[in-house]
C-alpha cells in the first residue's frame, strides 16, 4: 500500500503559459482547475502587466479560489519600438511581447517547490518556448486553442507553399479547405502572422503532444486523421480533452445587473443570445444592421456589444453607440441590450436560450456545445471560418458562407434577421445540439473519452517523475 508521501512525490507537477486575451487567458484556466482536480501540483505563469481589465480580474479572482497553485509572474518587456507601427491590436502586440520577453521564463520554470513534470505553454508561443524547456530539459507541451479542423491546417502548413494559395488547400485524410476560410493574415507569407504560424508548425513537431479543447464526438474524425499521422507524419500525439468547462471562479456578482432576471422571464428557448467574443467590435454600421436585423427576426434576443477590442478602451454609453431611435425600438420588444462583460456560461446554461449568435470563437463554438445550444455562427476574422466548418459538420449550426469576413462586408439587416429565423426555426439543428449536448457531457464523464486520455496523460508525467 503506498503511504500518501509517496502519492506525493507522483503527483506530477505541471507550469501553465498563457498567451494574451481572453480567448487564450480562459482555457488555460479552465485546464489548470481540471488539473488540480486531477490531483496535479500547478504553477501559473500570469504576465504583467496584462492588455485587458478582464484578463487581471479572471487571475486574481483564479488565484484567490486557487490557494495552493503557485503564482509565477512574468514581467514582461516593453515593446520592440519597431513593431508599433506594425499592428493597431493591444493583444497582437502583446502577444509579441510575451514572445519576446520569453528568456526571462527560464529562472521562473526552475521551480524551487517541485521540478516540473511538464511545461504546457499556448501554441501561438510554441518557437518562442520551445528551445527554453529544452535548454531546460523539460518535458514540452503545447496547448491548441483552437479547434482540431484548425490544428489540421496548422500540421500541413510547412508544406503548403503560401504562394501559391490560390486553390484550395489540400489536407491529407481529410476535405480540402477553401482559400476563403484561411485565416487572411496567412495568405500573404510576409506578414509576421503567418511568419511566427510558420515557425510554430515547425517547432510543435520537437514537442511531447499536443492538448486541444474539443472531443471526439464534436471532432473525431480529424482527430483520427490527425493522431493516425494521415495529415502530416511525425506530428506529436493529439490529446483531446475537452470540452472545457466553465468554472466557479468566474463568476462575478453583477450587482444587481445580472440579464438573468430578464432571461427568467422569458420562455423556454425563446430567446436568441448575440455576442463576438472578448474582442471583436462591429464596425458601426454593421452594428445598426445587425440591430435591425435582430429586431426584425421577431425573436427575442440579448445582445452583448463591444465598441473597442480593449474593455479599458470600451467606455461610450450604449445610446451613443447604438443610436436612440434603434435603442427604442430594440427596448419597445421587450430585448435586452448590454455593454460590459457577461458570464456566458449562466447565460448559455439558461432555459429560455434557444440559439446563439456567435463570431466562431473557439471557446465559444464549444461552450454553446456543452449547454447543446444551436448556433449561427458569422466569423470575423482568424480561424473562425475554421471553426465555423466544424461546427457545421458536427450539426450544432449554421453559417452563411457569402457573408465573407466582418471587414469585408457589411450584412443587410433583413438577411441577417432571415438567417436567425432559420436558425432558431431548424428543429434538426435544436435536436442535434442536444445530442451534442449529452455527448459533451459523456467525453468528460468517468469513462469518457476526454477524461481518459487526460488520465493517461498524467499517468505519464507520473511514471517520467
Ligand atoms: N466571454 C464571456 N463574457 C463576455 C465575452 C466573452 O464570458 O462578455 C468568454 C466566452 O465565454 C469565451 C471567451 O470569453 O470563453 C472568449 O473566447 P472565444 O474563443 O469565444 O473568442 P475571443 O474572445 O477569443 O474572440
Ligand atoms: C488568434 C487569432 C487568429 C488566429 C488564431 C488565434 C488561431 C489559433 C491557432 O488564436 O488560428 C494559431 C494561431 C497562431 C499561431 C499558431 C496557431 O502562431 O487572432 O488564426
Amino acid at each position: 500500500m503506498s503511504t500518501s508521501g509517496n502519492l506525493d512525490s507522483q503527483q506530477p507537477h505541471v507550469a501553465l503559459i498563457p498567451s494574451a486575451g481572453m480567448g487564450h487567458l480562459i482555457p488555460f484556466l479552465r485546464l489548470a482547475v481540471s488539473l488540480v482536480n486531477h490531483h496535479c501540483r500547478v504553477t501559473l505563469i500570469t504576465t504583467h502587466p496584462t492588455v485587458s481589465h478582464a484578463e487581471s480580474r479572471f487571475i486574481s479572482s483564479f488565484l484567490s479560489a486557487f490557494p495552493q497553485i503557485t503564482e509565477k509572474q512574468f514581467h514582461l518587456l516593453p515593446l520592440d519600438p519597431t513593431l508599433s507601427n506594425k499592428s493597431d491590436d493591444p493583444f497582437f502586440l502583446q502577444w509579441q511581447i510575451i514572445r519576446r520577453s520569453a528568456h526571462l521564463l527560464s529562472p521562473l520554470l526552475v521551480s524551487s517547490v517541485s521540478p516540473l513534470s511538464a511545461v504546457i505553454s499556448d501554441v501561438t508561443l510554441s518557437s518562442a518556448i520551445t528551445p527554453i524547456t529544452t535548454d531546460l530539459d523539460l518535458p514540452n507541451y503545447i496547448l491548441f486553442t483552437s479547434s482540431a479542423r484548425m490544428c489540421s491546417l496548422f500540421a500541413c502548413f510547412p508544406n503548403c507553399s503560401v504562394d501559391q494559395f490560390e486553390d484550395d488547400i489540400e489536407i491529407p485524410g481529410l476535405p480540402t479547405i477553401p482559400i476563403s476560410s484561411i485565416p487572411p493574415a496567412l495568405l500573404n507569407s510576409k506578414s509576421l502572422f503567418a511568419t511566427i504560424f510558420l515557425q510554430n508548425a515547425q517547432e510543435v513537431m520537437k514537442s511531447n503532444g499536443v492538448l486541444i479543447n474539443t472531443f471526439e464526438a464534436l471532432e473525431g474524425d480529424i482527430l483520427h486523421a490527425i493522431n493516425d499521422q494521415k495529415v502530416l507524419d511525425g506530428f506529436p500525439p493529439l490529446y483531446a480533452i475537452g470540452p472545457f468547462l466553465p468554472c466557479e471562479f468566474e463568476k462575478r456578482d453583477h450587482g444587481g445587473n445580472s440579464p438573468l432576471k430578464w432571461l427568467d422571464d422569458q420562455p423556454d428557448g425563446s430567446v436568441v443570445y448575440v455576442s463576438f467574443g472578448s474582442r471583436t467590435a462591429l464596425s458601426r454600421e454593421q452594428m445598426k444592421e445587425l440591430g435591425n436585423g435582430l429586431v426584425s427576426s421577431g425573436f427575442k434576443f440579448l445582445w452583448v456589444v463591444k465598441d473597442k477590442k480593449v474593455d479599458k478602451d470600451d467606455e461610450g454609453s450604449l445610446d451613443n453607440l447604438i443610436g436612440n431611435e434603434l435603442m427604442k425600438r430594440i427596448e419597445d420588444h421587450g430585448n435586452l441590450v448590454i455593454k460590459n462583460w457577461v458570464d456566458q456560461d449562466e447565460i448559455l446554461s439558461h432555459k429560455a436560450v434557444g440559439g446563439f449568435v456567435g463570431h466562431g470563437g473557439w471557446n465559444s463554438m464549444v461552450e454553446a456545445a456543452w449547454h447543446g445550444v444551436r448556433l449561427l455562427v458569422w466569423p470575423q476574422f482568424g480561424d473562425q471560418k475554421m471553426n465555423a466548418e466544424t461546427v457545421e459538420r458536427s450539426g450544432l449550426g449554421i453559417w452563411v458562407k457569402n457573408w465573407g469576413w466582418g471587414e469585408q462586408t457589411v450584412v443587410k439587416g433583413d438577411e441577417v434577421g432571415e438567417k436567425i429565423k432559420e436558425m432558431m426555426e431548424n428543429n434538426l439543428l435544436k435536436s442535434q445540439a442536444t445530442l451534442i449536448r449529452e455527448e459533451a457531457r459523456n467525453a468528460v464523464g468517468d469513462c469518457g473519452s476526454s477524461e481518459r486520455t487526460l488520465k493517461g496523460l498524467i499517468q505519464k508525467w507520473k511514471i517520467n517523475n
